[in-house]
């Protein structure tokens, strides 16, 4: 469950948070595929709650009606391939205002009743209770069995429950998809999961998957330490979310902890074992002040943000994901959606940004850049580590790719080892190498690898970045 079959050569999960099935399609054909992009995270795609009274917030979606393929982004028939699916199967919906789901199917709250699923009172844990943040510290048991902010809270052990989660998840195989994001796994019992992640198929070799391949498994655990439930309880079923990279590399980029002490970044900073871990900046919850929010950097304080996505991207550690948003003013609103509420689609810009209030960080050239820089890095270590004692630093990928940082308030000067062959490159942070020629800082590497390296403190981006795949 921890390999997620990316094909080869290509890496980064890009999370199209609320994107349409149909956009998804075109993105990945005209975008994401040609620059290298290895899979999508997509938003639930079973069955929600419509919450006209909260006029269509986002997060009606983590409120499952049942487990019919049918939502704002789009039915069973536009399914896209080839995804990761946000698995919300922890609870179903509880809100008392509405009931009256997307696909048109309706439930009795107040008698735990889903018909269409179906669910009934026998299937969700009791006696009846409500998480309180104590708790999180104090009361594992609690957590997995009262119910999250009121969601009808569905007990997993109980067998038709289990049969009812695992035909809906190996529906989605079927259809092609490539795992899964567990939603909420801290709220279900380990023994519980493995039981159902066990009785998965494998991924359909008519999609391209190879014989026997398990579907990518990453559970959504929140985990900062200091809590009755630890990350390392899922660990041994799959791959974990880990929210402490996001946080640290978030606290360092905003200059409160120096970025020389990067040197050591993994499990040193006590961060799961590499191969355990899903990283990112930020996630749909804390770029939004749910979930605990964080302080994390998020599209709206772009500089930092664009740098520290860069060394996430840059440094071997972990299995790396991109956030891509809708623009929001109000942590509460839905996507970009018409009077009726259906969604409306991103417009691609001339300069291949997007319109239409999504804000498409995959297109930002300093973002997608280095999805290109990881995969030409290829599995190359980390060397030719270098800092200034303080906020400028700069590493190698074994002699296939070069990144330098300067988060310090004066300029970076330095004739520094690259590792890289002779030649001149382009830097793939300030422009793109178009016919061989590069429209942004070229970088020059003699016969001895090494190179005069400039980022200014006023520069646009505190990083330059060069790979075998950026020579000219
Ligand atoms: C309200 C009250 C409750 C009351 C309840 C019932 O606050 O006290 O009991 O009404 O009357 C929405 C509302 C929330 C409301 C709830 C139920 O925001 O106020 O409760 O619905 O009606 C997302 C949002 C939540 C949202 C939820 C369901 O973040 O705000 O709740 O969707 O629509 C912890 C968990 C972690 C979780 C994180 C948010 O450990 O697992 O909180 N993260 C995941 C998802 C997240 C999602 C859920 C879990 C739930 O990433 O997006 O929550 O599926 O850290
Ligand atoms: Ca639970």
């Amino acid at each position: 469950y921890k390999n997620p079959y990316y094909a080869s050569g290509r890496s980064v999960n890009v999370h199209l948070f609320e994107w349409k099935w149909n956009d998804i399609a075109d993105e990945c054909e005209r975008f994401l595929g040609p620059k290298g992009f290895g899979g999508i995270q997509i938003s639930p795609p079973n069955e929600n709650v419509v919450l006209w009274a909260y006029n269509r917030p986002w997060w009606e979606r983590y409120q499952p009606m049942s487990y019919a393929l049918h939502t704002r982004s789009g039915s069973e028939a536009e399914f896209s391939e080839i995804v990761y699916v946000d698995a919300v199967i922890n609870h179903m919906t509880g809100e008392p205002s509405e009931n009256v789901g997307t696909a048109g199917n309706t439930a009795n709250f107040r008698e735990w009743y889903y018909p269409a699923v179906p669910y009934t009172r026998e299937h969700f844990n009791w006696p009846h209770c409500v998480i309180d943040g104590m708790d999180y510290v104090n009361n594992a048991w609690r957590v997995r069995n009262c119910e999250l902010v009121g969601l009808k809270d569905l007990n997993q052990s109980n067998e038709h429950v289990r049969r009812s989660i695992v035909d809906f998840m190996n529906r989605l195989i079927d259809l092609g998809v490539a795992g899964f994001r567990i939603d909420a796994a801290k709220h279900m019992w380990p023994q519980d999961l493995r039981i159902i992640y066990d009785r998965l198929r494998n991924l359909n070799t008519a999609h391209g998957f190879p014989q026997n391949a398990r579907p990518y498994i990453y559970q959504e655990v929140i985990d900062y330490g200091g809590e009755a439930i630890s990350r390392d309880e899922y660990t041994p079923l799959a791959a974990v979310t880990e929210f402490k990279a996001g946080a640290e590399l978030s606290n360092a980029f905003r200059g409160n902890n120096q970025l020389r002490w990067l040197q050591t970044w993994g499990t040193q900073w006590g961060l799961l074992e590499s191969g355990d871990a899903l990283t990112f900046i930020d996630n749909h919850d804390n770029e939004r002040d749910h979930g605990g929010g964080g302080n994390v950097l998020t599209y709206k304080l772009s500089r930092p943000y664009k740098a520290a996505i860069a060394f996430l991207l840059a440094h071997p550690y972990g299995e790396p994901q991109i956030m891509s948003s809708f623009d929001f003013w109000d942590t509460e609103i839905g996507p970009p959606m018409d009077n009726a509420g259906n969604i409306i689609s991103p417009s691609i810009n001339s300069d291949g940004t997007c319109g239409n209030g999504w804000v498409c960080q995959h297109r930002w050239r300093q973002i997608y850049s280095m999805v290109a820089f990881r995969n030409e890095a290829g599995d190359a270590g980390m060397n030719n580590w270098w800092d200034n004692g303080s906020n400028q630093i700069a590493f190698s990928r074994g002699n296939r790719a070069f990144i330098a940082f300067n988060n310090d308030n004066w300029d970076l000067n330095q004739n520094l080892m690259t590792g890289l062959p002779a030649g001149t490159y382009c830097d793939v942070i300030s422009g793109t190498k178009v016919n061989n020629n590069c429209s942004g800082k070229t970088v020059h590497v003699g016969s001895d690898g090494r190179a005069q390296i400039s980022v200014g403190a006023q520069d646009y981006d505190m990083m330059v970045a060069i790979h075998v795949g950026s020579e000219s």
